[in-house]
């Protein structure tokens, strides 16, 4: 089955927040920021915007009737500074006018004094000054201090990765109005509704009923719309509650990259102990998130980055820190893998180091620690239906590493400028929200008299495709083609207190609610339909829109049943809900359980250089990824192809550049540059492992939205292996972006 809004985006209709048509008498918002990375607000002019023909109203602090708080899991974040800034790009008030062009003229006008406070941009920095977010944490397994007397070698280094932008097509953005009753509506491109009903709530002093938010699909959101959309609707929200008219606040490429977070740049400090045999003993590091000027979700994103702190090898011996440094950037956020990437990237440069001093190919010591069945996470969990060497298997049975890497080392001994680097990327991602209570959800499903299909959930469809695979799993639990079944848009109304869309878990989480409102209704309508067939309900089933008897189709139609049900008085509408089971964490041991299970595979990069114009490219990248199995195999490949290019572009040419005050300098899509056809691996091939896939996932096709991600870090170490095979002196600083800048110094350098 086709991704359902495939045909509605290529042709442009499908509805974004900006497309809704308007209501007459619409305002527009314009938010202005500040212009200084931190300091004290000394005083503020607003009479310049106030002047401006068109101009309705500049709200700041002040005007907020509740709380001046949007902050999810500290209460650290104003929704317009007071007294104080501590980013650049802050908002510090809203401009409303009549005319958006105006209202974005009119914040250019607003004179701000401050006096500078010292700023501090990087995390080494901010910790050694101890300013931190939340209070450091730790993981250990085993006896890390009597480990290192037992290792043959060990290696220590210092690892670096960069903050990535999230480019969403759709920029931030919320349309609200006031309805009878002060009450408010809330379009809105976010992947959190109940985040946004919660907060509007609190900044408007009113009750959660009283906010409706609704979403339609956004145009991409990767994290970057967990929490942060919630800002931009509470602007929205405010100004339309005070001045009772329609707002839209959406902002505009350059805006959105300047004041939104990022994927957070992590510095960390590894040690890592070895057998003679290449067997990893022990592994201790250290990871410096910066998470900007407010906690946001950093202290959630640095519990993954723990948790994923060894990736898919067993190490008997770890003992892994992190701490949430406060710097005076935007807050950094949610972004695909949600701290997990960060924290991989740190074991395969540490393998990466011992590799090079050793003298072996990374594969070695990858494979030679594999995880088994059995074996124990630093964390605790159990790890259960391991298959990674499985893939690791059929990807050498099918891509044939040893002939790939011989090919490519004939290649370098041909070719003295150019040179071509063969890596291998493992990945093991855990699959459930880290904290507990949020594994949950709901759906609610109507059987209207034709029989038609109405489904609401928690989900918000983001591209990724999980309102199609909702409908197949309600066409498939109802026995009825999907044209009788229609995804709802996600409304804090009809389904309440949801988890955000995230965590890959959205078709886990909802399609299983969903599920089990439809197999109640199935079954209320074979109880029916067994009454009117006079037989044994055990004998009914429901197939391809037929009542069967003992699977014999009957002269009673789905449709028949329907009609008839609802005449007979039978309710035809179903509220399912779904909690994960057996999870759990427990914080003050770092033991437990947290995933419902994991996803594992593998990918074969060649990188392909260029060294005398330190270009690059990759020539391909071979994957067998554990999709559990598939529901619906063209849009987890979809998945698979779209995460490995973002996750590679993190790795390669996506730089985040700030000046020295704070200003975010790559602050367009000119100066930040994103792959495009011109930069994916001449070839990409990806093949399912087959498996049965886990129980926990639904139809045991398993979550895939961020684990495939992680494959972009092999071509950082692709490319590392292009550099030795050019410059064999060469001492990686494993620092990542490995730009194409980058690249020209380290073949000469
Ligand atoms: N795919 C598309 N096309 N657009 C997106 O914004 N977000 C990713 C992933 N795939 C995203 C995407 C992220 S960060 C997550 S957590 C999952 O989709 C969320 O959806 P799921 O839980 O339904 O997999
Ligand atoms: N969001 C969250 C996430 O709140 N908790 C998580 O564990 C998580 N994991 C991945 C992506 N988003
Ligand atoms: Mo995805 S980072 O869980 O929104």
């Amino acid at each position: 089955m086709k991704h359902i809004d495939a045909i509605s985006h290529v042709t442009g209709q499908s509805v974004f927040v900006d497309d809704i048509p308007v209501r007459t008498g619409t305002l527009y918002g314009s938010v202005f920021r500040s212009p200084a990375a931190h300091g004290r607000i000394r005083s503020m002019d607003l009479s310049g915007a106030l002047a401006t023909d068109g101009v309705v109203r500049v709200l700041t602090a002040s005007d907020i009737p509740g709380v001046n708080q949007v902050g999810g899991i500290v209460a650290d974040e104003p929704l317009f500074a007071v007294d104080r800034v501590t980013y650049q790009g802050q908002p510090v008030a809203l401009v409303v006018a009549a005319d958006e062009r105006v209202a974005r003229k009119a914040a250019k006008k607003i004179r701000v004094d401050i006096e500078p406070l010292k700023a501090v941009f990087d995390a080494r920095e901010a910790f050694k000054n101890e300013l931190f977010l939340v209070p450091p944490s730790t993981i250990r397994s085993g006896n890390i201090g009597a480990a290192w007397d037992t290792c043959r070698y060990i290696f220590e280094g210092q690892t670096g990765t960069g903050a990535q932008e999230h480019v969403y097509i759709e920029t931030q953005g919320t349309y609200a109005f006031v309805s009878e009753g002060d009450n408010i509506r809330i379009q809105s491109s976010t992947q959190g509704p109940t985040h946004v009903q919660e907060t509007v709530a609190r900044v408007l002093g009113l009750a959660m009923h009283r906010i409706e938010v609704e979403v339609t699909r956004l145009g991409g959101g990767f994290g970057g719309k967990e929490d942060q959309a919630t800002a931009y609707a509470c602007m929205a929200a405010l100004a339309s509650y005070i001045l009772k008219l329609p707002v839209k606040v959406i902002l505009q490429r350059t805006e959105d990259m300047e004041m939104t977070g990022k994927r957070h740049p992590y510095g960390a400090d590894y040690k890592i102990g070895l057998s003679g045999d290449l067997k990893i003993i022990a592994y201790q590091a250290a990871f410096y998130q910066n998470g900007g000027a407010a906690a946001d979700l950093s202290p959630a994103i640095l519990a993954r980055s723990l948790f994923h702190a060894t990736n898919c090898y067993h190490i008997p011996n770890t003992e892994v820190t992190a701490c949430s440094c406060r710097t005076n950037l935007p807050p950094n956020t949610a972004f695909r893998g949600f701290g997990g990437p960060q924290g991989m990237f740190v074991i395969e440069a540490a393998i990466a180091h011992a590799a090079r001093e050793l003298k072996v190919h990374a594969r070695a010591i990858q494979e030679k620690n594999f995880l088994s069945e059995g074996d124990q996470f630093p964390y605790g969990q159990v790890a259960k239906q391991v298959n990674i060497t499985k893939c690791s298997k059929l990807a050498d049975q099918t891509f044939d590493i040893d002939g790939t890497m011989q090919e490519v080392a004939s290649f370098n001994r041909k070719h003295p400028l150019q040179k071509k680097g063969v890596a291998l990327m493992p990945i093991c991602f855990g699959i459930s929200f880290t904290n507990r209570s949020m594994n949950q959800a709901r759906a609610l499903v109507h059987i209207y008299l034709d029989g038609s299909v109405g489904i609401s959930t928690g989900a918000v469809e983001m591209g990724q495709g999980v309102n199609t695979k909702i409908m197949q799993v309600a066409a498939r639990t109802l026995s009825v083609p999907v044209s009788r079944i229609k995804i709802e848009t996600t409304n804090t109304t009809r389904v309440s207190n949801t988890s955000p869309t995230a965590a890959s878990s959205g078709a886990d989480l909802n399609g299983k609610a969903t599920e089990i409102a439809c197999n109640r209704l199935a079954n209320r309508l074979r109880k029916t339909a067994a009454t009117m067939l006079d037989e044994d309900v055990k004998k009914i089933s429901l197939d391809n829109e037929w009542v069967t008897i003992d699977g014999v189709r009957s002269t009673l139609s789905y449709a028949d049943l329907v009609k008839k049900a609802c005449n007979e008085r039978v309710c035809l509408s179903e509220q399912g809900h779904y909690a994960t089971p057996v999870i759990g964490f427990d914080k003050s041991t770092g033991k437990g359980h947290p995933f419902a299970y994991h996803v594992y595979g593998i990918a074969l990069f060649v990188a392909h250089v260029d060294c005398l114009r330190g270009t690059y490219r990759f020539d391909k990248v071979l994957i067998v990824h554990d999709f559990g199995n598939s529901m619906n195999t063209s849009i987890d490949l979809g998945q698979v192809e779209g995460a490995l290019i973002q996750g590679m572009g993190w790795m390669t040419m996506e730089e985040v550049v700030f000046d020295r005050d704070g200003k975010l300098l790559s602050n367009n899509l000119s100066s930040y540059k994103v792959p495009d056809i011109h930069s994916v691996p001449r070839k990409v091939t990806c093949i399912p492992l087959p498996v049965k896939g886990p129980k926990h996932a639904i139809l045991r096709s398993k979550a895939v939205g961020e684990p495939p991600l992680m494959y972009g870090i092999g071509a950082y170490f692709a490319l590392q292996e292009a550099i030795r095979a050019f410059n064999p002196g060469h001492v990686p600083d494993l620092i990542a972006p490995m730009t194409h800048e980058k690249m020209l110094m380290s073949l000469y350098g």
